[in-house]
């Protein structure tokens, strides 16, 4: 049969992958509340449509951080991609080669070097969490720099891993995932580099921007803010965007969805740096949605997961090209030909 949305590949991951596996990629915090509430926001927003504008000619492209992308979805960070397909990240590089953005994960299972080896065109960004370590961390953010990754994005909303309960029952268990599974850790050459969630500093505080700002020259960008008390905080440190995430609903539970933090933080951004956002996104008009209401692009994390799962970077292509081909259609259908022509007005409550 054929896969129709992204729930059909979504469908096929949960029959096909290991019970615990599956487990942990669909699981959120706690009571799973903003996990779902991510999906359920987009259902009650409703769309206000244009019509007799000339949609004979629809342009889906855009740029963020100035790289072109060729429709306002990328892929966000997420871990151990060799546990849905034996190539991992270099089956997702390639299929990113279809010209968006893949934020490669700190917890990749494949080493950078071959990640960028398997699109070596591809636009790409590398998520980072600070380890105790600064060597470490200074020594990869070099090491991806010089790879030609284009930006950085430090996540802040993980001082400490979320409370998974159905993990906790399976014992699902990273170390013993990362030997079984012969999971590499993406710097080479360096026994101290086996990174556990341990390894990450929670000390981690708005002064280590500077210190990342004096190690790189990519563009930082903030990933987890939902507050406009850290949005202005974010642009005072000189930060070149914000990705409004709360983490798949995988960290605290009963923040916000994603769709209703994001006004907020717009709002206090006013423009001045790229507003982004990950959580919840299954159609092309929840990509709309938050494009209306000021997000410069979006990113999928468990559905490029599902993608992977069903054929590697082949199952990954699917996943996105539905999603373009539904992002296409719901702006033909509202009148937009353009991205810069996606605004406010598209949805019925201007939620302020
Ligand atoms: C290790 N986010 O599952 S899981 C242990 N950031 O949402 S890290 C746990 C993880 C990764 C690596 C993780 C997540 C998540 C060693």
């Amino acid at each position: 049969m054929a896969f129709v949305c992204l729930a059909d590949f979504q469908a096929f991951a949960k029959d096909n992958l290991p019970k615990s596996t599956w487990e942990f990629i669909e699981g959120g915090a706690d009571e799973c509340i903003t996990r779902d509430e991510n999906i359920s926001a987009y259902k009650k927003i409703r769309l206000r449509p244009r019509f007799l504008r000339d949609m004979s000619v629809v342009d889906t492209k855009t740029t963020i951080q100035g790289s072109e992308i060729s429709f306002p979805v990328c892929i966000a960070p997420t871990g151990f991609h060799c546990l849905c397909w034996p190539d991992g990240e270099q089956s997702t590089a390639k299929a990113e080669a279809m010209n968006i953005c893949y934020v490669t994960s700190t917890y990749s299972s494949c080493f950078y070097d071959d990640i960028v080896a398997g699109a070596p065109n591809g636009l790409r960004w590398i998520q980072l969490y600070v380890q105790r370590d600064r060597k470490i961390t200074k020594k990869l953010i070099q090491k991806v720099e010089s790879l030609g990754y284009k930006a950085l994005v430090l996540t802040v909303d993980t001082p400490a891993l979320g409370n998974r309960l159905q993990d906790n029952r399976n014992r699902f268990s990273f170390p013993a995932l990362l030997s079984t599974k012969n999971i590499h850790v993406p710097i080479e050459e360096n026994s101290e580099s086996l990174l556990s969630v341990s390894s990450i500093d929670s000390s981690t505080s708005w002064k280590d921007i500077a210190w990342l700002k004096s190690i790189t020259q990519m563009p930082i960008i903030l990933k987890g803010i939902l507050t406009r008390e850290d949005a202005e905080l974010a642009i005072s440190h000189n930060v070149q965007g914000i990705l409004v995430s709360n983490h798949g609903g995988r960290q605290l539970d009963t923040v916000p969805a994603t769709i209703d933090a994001l006004t907020e933080v717009v709002n206090a951004v006013q423009g001045r740096i790229e507003v982004y956002l990950d959580g919840g996104i299954r159609t092309g008009t929840d990509v709309l949605k938050a494009l209306a209401l000021g997000a410069r692009c979006v990113f999928l994390g468990r559905p490029i997961l599902w993608g992977l799962t069903y054929k590697g970077e082949e199952g990954v292509r699917q996943v996105l090209n539905l999603l373009k081909k539904e992002f296409y259609r719901s702006m033909v259908f509202t009148g937009c030909r353009s991205i810069s022509e996606i605004s406010q007005d598209l949805v019925q409550f201007s939620k302020l």
